[in-house]
């Protein structure tokens, strides 16, 4: 596996020095209690002062390896120098305009990039956001825009974010809209494909039950998007069968729909692809991304087909930070190592190493009821053995074990019995492997 010096000056080497949380992350975290909601949850009570490659190092001293990117984010490595750097140098000429007020080369480089390297080789257009959810908003607003139509088709076990249009979009009660309501009307939700749980019906046969829905209970007349993750996230690393992406964007082109990939968390060489979709052989119409693209600054952007993006009228998308010339020179300097570095190769060494070995694991541990993923965006589903009953005890058992053993582990899943790894791109093999060892000690002790 090639890895490029981004270790920020950190030891690549896991070292405890006190027990996980540390007494001064302990401290930290009473601080936390008084001074934050308590509606603001955290993972792994560590608090983190430097990271690098595949560590992240706590205020006690104790090294951790990073099975997280920050959910997806650092793809590139945290504080990778082309990111750091760029920020630095950006942060040092000027720090904000706005772009819709005074515009500035970055935004558009930023642009220009996203409109090459997705999908389809049709004309395109981009606009940049802060978040995720601000990017999957703004895509409902231009394909409601350009369709004239209202309506929106989401998957079950999808995730789109947590503002009151996307909490709508998501398909997850607990934690995500749970009080929140009440949510925005014309969302409708179809079967997603999970062959773990789909028993013999296939990609083809899935995807007929969703247009059938869409067809009998709403018109594909009246819908303005389908909006699908490529390999479904926070709905638990769901890679959907062949053939029910390609029957979805059929259907979608063939009614006038707007088809669009979110690919805020799949996106960037996360699977192996530059896009997901890519995996599917689906040009979508619209793509939204985010995390990976600016290597930990909040940055997210809605491309697609040129005639799509201009239907709205002028001044109609924007924002006070959108494409925030910081965040974007994080961007390019991101992309700028993707590109050099062959990040998508990289994710498939991740894959290549990992997935034999949590097969291997599966086959001693009758808990772990699938292996699934792509690239460097992987998962184990835990089930009680021989059936498919969710367990979602044992994947909080073993995520604890994870962290006291200093693997920076997370769950996810409807069911939240899915184990996922997501390690920055810049992890080296050797703590690759070694997560996984602590990984099956935990089965060892767990299950
Ligand atoms: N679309 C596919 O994965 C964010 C959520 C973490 P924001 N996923 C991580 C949490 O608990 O809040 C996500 C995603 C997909 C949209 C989003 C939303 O992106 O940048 O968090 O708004």
């Amino acid at each position: 596996m090639t890895i490029t010096a981004v270790d920020n000056g950190v030891r690549q080497e896991r070292v405890l020095v006190t027990e996980i949380p540390g007494p001064r992350s302990q401290g930290l975290m009473a601080r936390k209690v008084e001074a934050v909601s308590a509606g603001v949850g955290v993972v792994l009570p560590a608090f983190i002062e430097r990271a690098g490659g595949g560590i992240l190092v706590d205020v006690d001293g104790n090294h951790l390896i990073d099975m997280g990117s920050g959910i997806a984010v650092t793809t590139v490595g945290n504080a990778n120098p082309y990111v750091s750097d760029a920020v630095a140098e950006q942060a040092h000429e000027f720090t904000h305009t706005c772009f819709m007020v005074n515009p500035y080369v970055g935004y558009v480089e930023v642009c220009e990039h996203l409109n090459r390297l997705t999908p389809g080789d049709h004309e395109k257009r981009t606009a940049l956001f802060n978040s995720g959810a601000e990017a999957v908003e703004n895509a409902v607003k231009v394909a409601r825009s350009y369709t004239k139509r209202q309506a929106v088709v989401v998957l079950e076990h999808g995730y789109h974010g947590r503002t009151n249009l996307t909490m709508g979009l998501t398909a997850k009660n607990m934690p995500y809209k749970h009080s929140f309501g009440p949510f925005a009307p014309e969302i409708y939700r179809v079967p997603a494909s999970y062959p773990f749980r789909d028993g013999p019906h296939g990609g083809k046969e899935v995807a007929e039950w969703a247009t059938t829905r869409i067809e009998k209970e709403i018109g594909g007349d009246n819908v303005a998007a389908i909006i699908v993750e490529p390999v479904q996230g926070e709905g638990g690393f769901i890679v959907p069968a062949p053939g029910y992406m390609t029957a979805l964007a059929e259907y979608a082109k063939a009614h006038g729909i707007v088809f669009v990939s979110d690919e805020i968390q799949a996106g960037f060489c996360r699977t192996g692809d530059w896009f997901a979709i890519e995996h599917e052989g689906v040009v979508p119409d619209l793509i939204t991304t985010a995390k990976g693209i600016a290597g930990g600054m909040p940055l997210s952007a809605v491309t697609g087909r040129a005639e799509i993006m201009d239907a709205v009228h002028p001044g109609g998308l924007g924002g006070t930070y959108g494409g925030n010339p910081v965040a974007c020179a994080a961007a390019l300097g991101s992309i700028r190592w993707m590109e050099e570095n062959n990040a998508c190769g990289l994710a498939r060494d991740i894959e290549a190493v990992m997935v034999p070995r949590l097969k291997a694991m599966q086959e001693n541990f009758p808990q772990i009821g699938d292996v699934r993923g792509r690239g460097a965006m992987l998962a184990i589903e835990l089930v009680e053995p021989g059936t498919v009953n969710p367990n979602a005890a044992l994947a909080a058992e073993l995520n604890r074990y994870c962290h006291q053993h200093g693997v920076v582990t997370l769950t996810t899943g409807t069911y939240g019995n899915v184990f996922r790894f997501l390690p920055p791109l810049t992890m080296p093999t050797h703590l690759l492997e070694e997560a996984l060892t602590i990984l099956e000690a935990g089965f060892e002790a767990c299950a």
